[in-house]
């Protein structure tokens, strides 16, 4: 028992320069902050984060919902135990009233929830990780920790991410036959910098987008995919699924046409359907070590996802972003459709600590993989590090192995790696 004593809240700046919420949460016995993060490539289904709009920031600035944490939320949870954290996210939501969280605002709200659990740790005198271990736990998981995850590193941003890019958001590696976490990133970075190599070898600048990745002039998906493959070879790795695998974010709802019923792919030089949509996806993963493909298809087209997974199986991870926005409902109508196999957990798209626990949670007893997200506009707040950990999630997306918003989360993960030496072995698309 930790009762709240005080909450504060103010607006920062985030990797973006775009005004975020910092919370802190004050107990007699610890206290602890939490920034909350924002992405670019929402989904429509998100909880909704409050900005104020009008002039400053334009229109970015989010003085209502420091408001909201000062004035609605901190009488809410002020004097309640801090370690109960399940109680307090229940009354978080309550308070606000909607199921969006848009009234007081899902940053306000997350602000609040990220804070009392960085309070609480400090106050039980255990890492944030053990902390998160312990509210997972269940009749079917003990309070143990987890291991630290295997991640999903961005090589080449495109999409919202590098505007005037390529349409496909992120070209990612994973080194699956990294044997610890510590070996994992030395091989991300001995790939990410041979890519740099070939581009600065091509006469382009290395300029990176918002998560740390490349983002050079590149003909076409294919271009992307074999400069890839040569910065793997060049690193002295091979390009499969079982040395150094690839994956992609197409965040497809971007270039997605309602009206039309099209994914407007300049890059292959035409508008596709679903149809279309699918038959790519099952060349890539035909003709490259692709482990993991997230939003291929837009975040309303159920039956598309479907008719996919059917098709390439369950050899690759069909990985949910904005399809399933980190929501319990739509994670059980993925299940039921069959429409995914894999769910990305952000934080922030659900709104509190607990929602979003509750995602892993489900997905780990549905055999559908978790993997544990930041978003493009991020602090260095580091509590994804924790979450994965403390929620054996097996997977985790960070960004880029640049950009200090990105390393403060890896660097944490090499924090924890002292403390703990289990390193992930996930199967893709198997779920664990
Ligand atoms: C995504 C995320 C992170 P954003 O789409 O998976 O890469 O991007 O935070 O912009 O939604
Ligand atoms: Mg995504």
């Amino acid at each position: 028992m930790s009762r709240i004593a005080s909450v504060d809240a103010w607006e920062v700046l985030d990797s973006r320069g775009s005004p975020t919420v910092r919370v802190r949460v004050e107990t007699p016995d610890g206290s602890g902050t939490f920034t909350v993060p924002s992405g670019a490539s929402t989904g429509a289904h998100e909880a909704v984060e409050r900005r104020d709009g009008g002039d400053r920031y334009g229109g970015q600035g989010v003085r209502d919902a420091v408001a909201a944490v000062r004035e609605e939320l901190a009488p809410v949870v002020c004097d309640r135990d801090a370690t109960d954290q399940r109680a307090i996210d229940a009354a978080l939501v309550e308070s606000d009233g909607t199921a969006d969280l848009s009234r007081c605002g899902a940053n306000a709200v997350l602000g609040v929830s990220g804070a009392v659990a960085h309070a609480a740790s400090a106050a039980r005198d255990v890492s944030i990780y053990e902390h998160v271990a312990g509210l997972a736990a269940d009749d079917t998981r003990s309070a143990d920790p987890g291991a630290l995850p295997l991640p999903m590193v961005n090589v080449l941003s495109g999409g919202l991410h590098a505007e005037g890019g390529i349409e496909i958001q992120d070209f990612l590696v994973i080194p699956a036959g990294a044997g610890s976490y510590s070996e994992a990133l030395e091989t991300v970075r001995g790939v990410r910098e041979a890519v740099r190599r070939r581009i600065v070898d091509a006469g382009h600048r290395p300029l990176v987008a918002d998560e740390g990745g490349f983002a050079p002039p590149l003909a076409g998906i294919d271009d992307a995919f074999d400069l890839l493959a040569a910065g793997v070879r060049d690193a002295g790795h091979e390009p499969s699924r079982e040395d150094v695998a690839f994956a992609v974010d197409v965040a497809a709802t971007h270039f997605y046409d309602e009206a039309s019923g099209t994914y407007a792919l300049d890059s292959v030089d035409h508008r596709l359907d679903a149809e279309g949509m699918a038959d790519l996806v099952a060349r890539w993963t035909d003709e490259r070590p692709l482990v993991s493909v997230e939003d291929p298809l837009a975040e309303d087209d159920w039956d598309a996802w479907t008719t996919l997974h059917d098709r390439i199986g369950d050899d690759v991870q069909l990985l949910g972003d904005d399809l399933i926005v980190t929501d319990a409902d739509r994670l059980d109508r993925a299940i039921e459709r069959g429409a995914a196999n894999a769910v990305l957990v952000k934080p922030n798209q659900a709104g509190t600590l607990t929602r979003a626990i509750d995602v892993v949670r489900a997905a780990q007893r549905n055999g559908v993989a978790p993997i544990v997200s930041a978003r493009s506009g991020e602090t260095c707040d580091a509590t994804i590090a924790d979450l994965a950990v403390g929620l054996d999630a097996g997977q985790i997306k960070i960004g880029s192995l640049a950009r200090s918003e990105r390393l403060a989360k890896y660097n944490r993960l090499l924090a924890i790696e002292r403390g703990i030496g289990r390193y992930a072995r996930p199967t893709f698309g198997g779920g664990r």
